[in-house]
Order: structure tokens, then sequence, then C-alpha cells
């Protein structure tokens, strides 16, 4: 019998990726949530909190970004925030049920004068029980290392879209950049946390191209964010066209079923997608949200609304990754997939 351990596949062309985008909507959603219970107890959701650390005048040009320098957003610049504000809001996350923290910097990269603080802010976090998250931009080999022994778990750096599409979002630096990036990340023994944006104006072909590129690094990210474009006012994407949620949710299936074992995150956007999307984004194998009012600039459903939706729809925080291992472990449900089921995912 084949076991679901031999579907962690490395290999994915663009044709396999585009024949799932291409499935009739309930042959790809039933495909997805078989393979995301195969790993994953359905009911339970991770949650992380976002803070912006140090906010706007990013040197970066990234077409979607208020945070960018290159372009007239009514975004308050702020400097690198004081280790207690930091501390006093990853208290209340965890009080919350967040289980991480994330900390991102509106920076290309850390600069020699501000790195110190970020340790220590990664090593205070940390210290409160909570799993610990930068956002940085370009790394060093040395700083990936320092982070390390700070005692970082996650590394957030997304590729955003295809390379393809990426040279027409942003052009102050390049798709190798940030596999380069990645790759220290990777080999200092630092979780990594990679996804993209979705509804820019790109193709299919650049969502198939994006998945194609998380699912064939050597090792899976841990946790693949997902996010819908905000079409943030006086950015170069304010006015782009709407985008299908069918469609978002169909880049959430297509990317459980790439990495099955990954955590893959409903992210920004969520203020513009209604329950029902939601709802169907968790069922395609999204199992895990940024949680709070904020994101890091912009705005993300209030906790009340996020708390009823989970309720209605029977969801759980989980209170830790250990925790959600053990549930999906013990539930032997999730694991009885048989051979006849696992035949209907191949592509
Ligand atoms: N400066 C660092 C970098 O770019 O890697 C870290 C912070 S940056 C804001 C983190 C991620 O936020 C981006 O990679 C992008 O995926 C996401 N993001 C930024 N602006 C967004 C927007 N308007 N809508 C959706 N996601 C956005
Ligand atoms: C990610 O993929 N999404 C988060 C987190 N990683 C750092 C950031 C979303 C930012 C949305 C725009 C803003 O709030 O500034
Ligand atoms: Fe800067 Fe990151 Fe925004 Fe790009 S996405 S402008 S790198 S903060």
């Amino acid at each position: 019998m084949s076991h679901a351990n031999d579907l962690i596949r490395h290999d994915w062309s663009l044709n396999e990726i585009d024949h799932f985008f291409e499935l009739p909507f309930n042959d790809l959603l039933f495909k997805a949530h078989l393979i995301h219970r195969t790993h994953f107890d359905p009911t339970s959701i991770q949650i992380s909190t976002l803070l912006s650390i140090k906010t706007g005048a990013c040197p970066e040009d990234c077409k979607y970004c208020p945070q960018s320098g290159h372009y007239n957003t009514t975004l308050k610049k702020e400097k690198l925030i004081d280790i207690q504000v930091v501390l006093e809001k990853a208290k209340q996350a965890k009080k919350s049920g967040a289980t991480r923290f994330c900390m991102g910097a509106a920076w290309k990269h850390p600069s020699t004068k501000d790195f110190p603080a970020v340790l220590n802010m990664v090593a205070s976090v940390k210290a409160l029980g909570l799993e610990t998250c930068v956002t940085l931009g370009t790394l060093t080999a040395n700083q990936t290392e320092a982070l390390k022994s700070a005692g970082l778990d996650y590394y957030n750096h997304n590729l955003d879209s295809s390379p393809e599409f990426y040279q027409s979002i942003i052009t102050t630096r390049t798709y190798q950049e940030r596999l380069d990036t990645l790759s220290h990340v990777r080999n200092k023994g630092i979780k990594v946390c990679s996804g993209g944006i979705i509804g820019m104006g790109e193709q299919q072909q650049d969502r198939a191209g994006l998945l194609m590129q998380l699912a064939n690094l050597p090792t899976h990210p841990e946790s693949v964010p997902i996010n819908l474009l905000i079409r943030v006012k006086g950015t170069p994407m304010e006015n782009v066209a709407d985008f299908d949620p069918f469609e978002f949710i169909r880049t959430i299936a297509v990317a459980r079923l790439l990495m099955p074992k990954s955590f893959i995150r409903l992210s920004a956007g969520r203020c513009n997608m209604n329950d029902q999307t939601q709802a169907l984004s968790f069922f395609a194998g999204a199992n895990s949200i940024f949680y709070g009012e904020t994101l890091l600039t912009t705005p993300n459903p209030e906790q009340n609304e996020d708390l009823k939706l989970f309720k209605r729809l029977g969801l759980n925080s989980s209170t830790s990754i250990a925790d959600h291992a053990k549930k999906s472990e013990n539930n032997h449900l999730y694991r009885d997939v048989t051979h006849a089921h696992l035949t209907t995912y191949s592509a």
C-alpha cells in the first residue's frame, strides 16, 4: 500500500501543477482535503500574531507594498521600536492564544546598527514561551547564524510570485537574492516561512510558477503564507481588478497538494474575504491565520469576528505545533487513507 509520505515531492512540473489548477473545483477540493486530513487535524488552526517593529520608508520598490519609500501612501513611518513595546504586544498576543509572534521590519536588509536590538527582541520574545518569527529582508549567512543563536524559530521571506512576474513588480532586487536568503535560513537550521501574494494581476501560470518554486525547494517551507493583495491607495496596485475568490481557494488547494505537510496560512486580505471563502479555504487545506486587528500596517479582522467564525465552523486554535501533531497522530480517521483514495491524488 502506498504511504502518504511517498507523496512528499520536490520535482513538480508546471504541467502537473497546471493540471491541478484545471481540475473541476469539487475534484480539486476533494483531493486537497483528503491530503490535508492525512497529515493534519482539519479542525485545528495555528495562529500567529504580527507586529511591525520598523515601519515605512523602505528602499525597495515592491509595487504592492504600503511601506515602500517609492510611493506616496499615507503611512506613518516609524524607526525601530522599543523592546518594551514589543514585549507588551507579545504578552498580549500570547494571552489571546497566539503560539507564534512574528516581527516585521521594512528593510532591504538589517543594518549593523539595528541588528543587535532585533537579536535582543528575538531572545526576549522566545523567553516568554512563544515561537519567534522575524522578517527583515535579505540576510547574510552570519546574520542568519546570529538569529539562530538568539533563539529564532522561523524566518519569513516570501517569493511572492513566479520568477517571471516578479521582475514586473520589484526592480530593486532579484528573485535569486530571495532564494539565497532562504537557503541561508535553511542551512542554519531556522524553519522557513515563505509564500506569496495572489491577485496582483498575475496569470494562473504565475500562481503555478510560485507554488512550483516553493514546492521544489530542497525542503518544503514549514509555513506557507498565501496573501490576497490588499490594494493600498498610493501604491501602483491600488486599482488592480477584484480577484475571483474561487481562484484564491484553488490556489490554497494546490498549495496543500504540493506541500502536504506544510502549514498553509490564510494571510493578508481576510478583511476582503467573506466567511464562506475563508471556510472553503480551511476545507481546501489552509490551517493557519494571522490573528489580531492589524497585520503590519493594514487592518485584519477583529479577534471577536475570528472567534465567532471558528465557533460556527467547529474550528479550534491549536495551542502548539506539538499539540497539532499529537491530535492528528491520535485520530485514526485521518490516518486511515486507503490506497484507493491515494490513487485519486495522482495527477
Ligand atoms: N521587508 C521584508 C520583505 O519584503 O521580505 C518583510 C516585510 S514585507 C511587508 C512581508 C510580506 O508582506 C511581503 O513579502 C508580501 O508578501 C506581504 N505584503 C506586503 N504588502 C502587501 C499587500 N499590500 N497585500 C498583501 N500582502 C502584502
Ligand atoms: C506575510 O506573508 N504576510 C504578512 C507577514 N508575512 C509578514 C504581512 C502582510 C502585510 C500586509 C500589508 C501590511 O499590513 O502592511
Ligand atoms: Fe520593503 Fe518588504 Fe514592503 Fe518590499 S514588501 S517594500 S521589501 S517592506
